[in-house]
């Protein structure tokens, strides 16, 4: 089995190599949107009346190929947002997602709900770059870091007041959660095999630390697993290709 997570942790290394030369991180902090006062996608999730869906936006995988290339960015993050999601999560990565920092800053421009960068965060540099495209939110993956890695790249984001979604899988990976985690994520789909298992979420629920807020990601496709999950103890379910997948994702949050 090829390791598409290292795959993609050494392509993410070249692009912020690249990136650091074409565009310092003054140049970041000069951004328009570096100085923008963040939203908290732990108050968003905490309001009764919102769904706790995180709605992605999804244009393909390398698990499932292309999911969406038809929908515009702008189409369906002001959808998603108008039909309650309580907040966005938008793929930021061009090579094996299909999208890009534009995507995010356009939906930024339309949404006032929070936005997590969701791409694989392995230096600073793309912590600093979030803020600049007017993330709220960065998502890290405790299977690419090390517990110190955590603990930097997530006061780094603390001290630009983003909030931090950790990440994980295993139950091994709980020891990585740090201080300035806000929200411990539990992906059902393993990222080196791809397979989806719900009850993985439903497994690992109880052993999270509490004063974290819990979200459970991947693979949620139906109300009754949002239920069973929220009855676990999770108020985020982040859900994308079963919205991305059907030719209106937008209108597709609403059935
Ligand atoms: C959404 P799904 O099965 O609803 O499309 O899953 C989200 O959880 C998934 O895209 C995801 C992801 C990630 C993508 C979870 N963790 C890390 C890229 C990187």
């Amino acid at each position: 089995m090829k390791d598409i997570l290292a795959e993609i942790v050494a392509y993410k290394r070249t692009v912020v190599a690249t990136a650091k030369q074409q565009r310092p991180v003054q140049a970041l902090e000069n951004e328009p949107l570096f100085n923008r006062a963040g939203l908290s996608l732990v108050d968003f999730l905490k309001q009764p009346q919102k769904s706790g869906i995180i709605a992605e936006y999804k244009r393909r995988s390398p698990s499932k190929g292309v999911i969406n290339d038809h929908s515009p960015v702008e189409e369906v993050t002001q959808a998603y947002a108008n039909a309650g999601a309580s907040g966005l999560s938008i793929l930021t990565d061009d090579h094996f997602f299909g999208g890009s920092p534009e995507d995010l800053t356009q939906a930024r421009a339309l949404v006032e709900v929070p936005i997590l960068r969701k791409d694989f965060i392995v230096d600073e540099y793309q912590v600093l770059e979030a803020k600049a495209i007017g993330a709220d939110v960065i998502l890290l993956i405790a299977e690419c870091l090390t517990k110190e890695e955590v603990q930097r790249l997530s006061t780094t984001a603390h001290n630009l007041g983003l909030e931090v979604l950790l990440e994980m899988h295993t139950e091994a990976q709980l020891q990585k959660v740090s201080d300035y985690v806000n929200m411990v994520g539990i992906n059902n789909r393993d990222l080196v095999t791809f397979r989806v298992d719900i009850d993985r979420s439903i497994a690992l629920a109880a052993q999270l630390p509490a004063g974290k807020v819990k979200v459970a990601e991947s693979g949620i496709d139906n109300i009754d697993t949002i239920i069973t999950l929220r009855n676990a103890g999770f108020s985020g379910f982040l859900m994308g290709e079963h919205f991305m997948k059907q030719k209106d994702p937008g209108a597709a949050f609403l059935d």
